[in-house]
């Protein structure tokens, strides 16, 4: 086995976002750019030597070159038994599941989720830690610190292996094994859900669903699900064979990239239920028949509804939320009596308060949805609960949205999304902000006043460390609360998003559009920031 050490000189910018490392994929491609960040990973993971690594990607351009640099660099750092999905695939939560069920020591992702594909787009790389979560920040900071001091990494000079075919292959000291992609991902949805019941409810006449893939990781997951496991024909499947470029379009679903499928569910033969999931299959949109289900009142249904699906029944434990997300799951867990947490945005803080065992579920406004059965955020695990619950519920999905803004009132709520905006305008806008919070409290606008306006800190109530700088929050009177924040998964300029939310339990102002609803508070949101002068954008980009 030749086993080379190569020189190298360290990049200063390898330090992982909200979401792992994401970068245009021409960044990436710089000489020894990979290679320094999976070797600064490498030398971070204690024990590596003969352990488990799972490895996989969502399919986009660039997935399988990088998979053949990271093999040969395992095999170089002794790494034990590599779990890789055939032809390089495996879903965020896939990859999850693989690592908790093998006991691996860690995994690396190839994704940049949502963001676009292709030789100008973009690319990621994530690495997530043995309890099948992203790795929490004090490891994210080791790696970005040890990538800063590299000067060679390790890698072993053998030719590429075959993605494509199954089975095992040992390599010196390293068995690599190429496994099925979706089969242990379909077994555990199948031990949570309900399957005769959902596919009773798709072989109705009178259900239409469909799942929009698009061109991205879920293809094969919804394919064996829906298709194989739950008997639904194959129309049901859109945009179901992952492509590098995902088609040539934004692999995000929400009303402005998955819009096609939104136009399915208008009018009165509108579907009766769509959805779909990004890039790595983390993230996904409910949609009813001209109905769209906010994901923060996504989160706060299905834990209101839990004990209607077989594996939550009389088991929920509480709900966590990132922090812009809307109140409506604490709204739940108040009345239900279990716990509530609020933590930063991004899935890794959540992994603490799952292993503790004191969340059952958890969710961000960016569309994203989970529970304790993987350490990710899941797509199809969505998809299937709200089916689950539309079977066993016997309803519409708006009836069920209705139902349960009765009973624990709405939270409108919206994300305006400034993109692209050159960072020192961003920067400045935040700084401004920064300095004006103390002033804030008291502050009058019409009938609200500002009650609390800080910059939010976490606490990690299990192991105690704390994360500043997250977002910033300004809470009123009558509940409303505006979030301001800087992305961390952007790869080119800034992007600001902002907030909004409101609540009201008036039964007659239950069903108003939601940017009806918040027009004063938009209004109130650029007042205190200077968000038009600032950006200079007139209106936000992306509005969901
Ligand atoms: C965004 C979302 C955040 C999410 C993150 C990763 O981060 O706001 O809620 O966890 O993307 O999602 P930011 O820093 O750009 O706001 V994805 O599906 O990587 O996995
Ligand atoms: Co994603």
């Amino acid at each position: 086995m030749d086993i080379v050490t190569v020189a190298s000189r360290p990049y200063s910018d390898q330090r992982p976002g909200t979401s792992g490392l994401r970068k245009t994929v021409a960044h990436i491609r710089q000489p020894h750019y990979l290679e320094n960040f999976i070797a600064a990973t490498f030398s971070c993971l204690d024990g590596l030597a003969g352990a488990t690594l799972v490895l996989g990607g969502d399919g986009r351009f660039y997935n399988d070159t990088a998979i053949q640099t990271i093999v040969k660099m395992a095999v170089a750092y002794d790494v034990g038994r590599i779990l890789l999905g055939r032809s390089g695939i495996l879903s965020t939560p896939a990859a999850s599941c693989l690592i908790r069920k093998n006991h691996a020591l860690a995994g690396i992702i190839l994704s940049a989720s949502h963001n676009p594909g292709g030789p100008d787009g973009d690319f990621g790389i994530k690495v997530n830690v043995a309890n099948g979560g992203p790795a929490p920040e004090s490891l994210t900071e080791t790696i970005y610190r040890t990538s800063q001091r590299l000067t060679e990494y390790r890698i072993a000079r053998i030719p590429d292996i075959n993605l494509d075919r199954p089975g095992e292959t040992v390599i010196g000291p390293t068995v690599v094994n190429i496994i099925d992609p979706v089969a242990d991902y379909t077994d555990l949805m199948a031990s949570l859900f309900d399957f005769d019941a959902i596919a009773a409810l798709i072989s109705n006449p009178g259900f239409s669903m469909r799942f929009d893939a698009m061109h991205a990781v879920t293809g094969p997951y919804a394919r064996e699900i829906f298709i194989n496991r739950l008997g639904a024909p194959s129309e049901v499947v859109l945009n179901g064979t992952p492509q590098p470029d995902f088609g040539g379009h934004h692999p995000d679903p929400n009303l402005v990239h998955a819009r096609a499928l939104v136009a399915m569910t208008q009018g009165d033969d509108g579907l009766d239920f769509a959805a779909a999931s990004d890039g790595d299959g983390d993230r996904n949109m409910i949609l009813g028949k001209n109905c769209f289900v906010n994901p923060s009142d996504s989160l706060a249904i299905i834990t209101a509804n839990a004990d209607a699906v077989i594996g939550y029944r009389d088991r929920v434990r509480g709900v966590a939320r990132s922090m812009p997300t809307s109140l409506a799951a604490q709204r739940v867990a108040e009345k239900q009596g279990i716990h509530h947490y609020e933590t930063p945005t991004g899935w890794k803080y959540f992994g603490n308060l799952l292993d503790a065992g004191e969340i059952t579920f958890c969710g961000e406004e960016s569309f994203g949805t989970g529970s304790d059965h993987v350490r990710e955020k899941d797509g199809l695990w969505a998809v299937l609960f709200w089916l689950n619950l539309l079977a066993v519920k016997k309803c519409s999905v708006a009836e069920l949205l209705y139902r349960h803004w009765q009973e624990y009132g709405r939270h409108y709520y919206s994300r305006h999304d400034y993109e692209g905006i050159p960072r020192t305008n961003a920067d400045t806008l935040i700084e401004q902000l920064r300095g004006k919070l103390a002033q804030l409290p008291g502050s009058r606008f019409g009938s609200r006043q500002i009650t609390l306006a800080d910059d939010f800190s976490y606490t990690d109530p299990i192991d105690g460390s704390v994360s500043h700088h997250q977002g910033i929050r300004i809470l009123f009177s009558d509940g409303c609360r505006i979030v301001y924040r800087l992305s961390g998964t952007g790869t080119s300029g800034a992007t600001l998003r902002v907030y909004l939310e409101q609540f009201e339990d008036n039964p007659q102002k239950l069903q108003l559009d939601s940017q009806q609803a918040l027009v004063e508070l938009i209004r109130i949101a650029d007042e205190i920031a200077g968000i038009r002068k600032h950006t200079g954008y007139p209106r936000p980009s992306v509005v969901t």
